[in-house]
């Protein structure tokens, strides 16, 4: 990390008390590594926003398997949308429940649409589209 930028920031008291016990809470090391991965976060929230980037996502489903017709409907989108999804894995919860994880890459705005179609699917119990990067402009 040649390339590293010190920099100071200000900022009240109590703000930085609040950050001091958030950043303890979730365990980091540092401040430095906590500002890091809150302007990574920034940087992915902004890589969606305009929706023509190349993007990574993960789509969690779970459904009952025997809601009429549901396998087909979610089968047949998947293969709408071919080339976007790229890996899915599919897990028996119970008797009647399955959890399906799919793993999707593409521009984001084709991701969330799959993704909403996906979860609004009758039969789909609870659907979260979770949103990435491919990582590459990340440092
Ligand atoms: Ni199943």
């Amino acid at each position: 990390m040649s390339d590293v930028i010190r920099f100071g920031v200000s900022l009240s008291k109590k703000l930085l008390e609040d950050f001091d016990r958030l950043i303890a809470k979730k365990g980091y090391a540092s401040r430095s590594e906590a500002i890091r991965d809150l302007i990574r976060e920034n940087l992915v929230e902004l890589e969606w926003k305009g929706g023509a980037e190349e993007t990574v996502g993960t789509i969690t489903l779970v459904y009952d398997h025997e809601t009429r017709e549901l396998g087909d409907k979610l089968t047949h989108l998947q293969h709408q949308y071919l080339g976007l999804v790229i890996s899915t894995t599919h897990i028996h919860l119970d008797k009647h429940n399955c959890l399906e994880v799919l793993i999707v890459r593409g521009k984001g705005k084709d991701i969330k649409n799959i993704a909403n179609k996906l979860i609004s699917i009758k039969g789909v119990k609870h659907g979260k589209l979770i949103t990435t990067t491919t990582g590459k402009k990340l440092t």
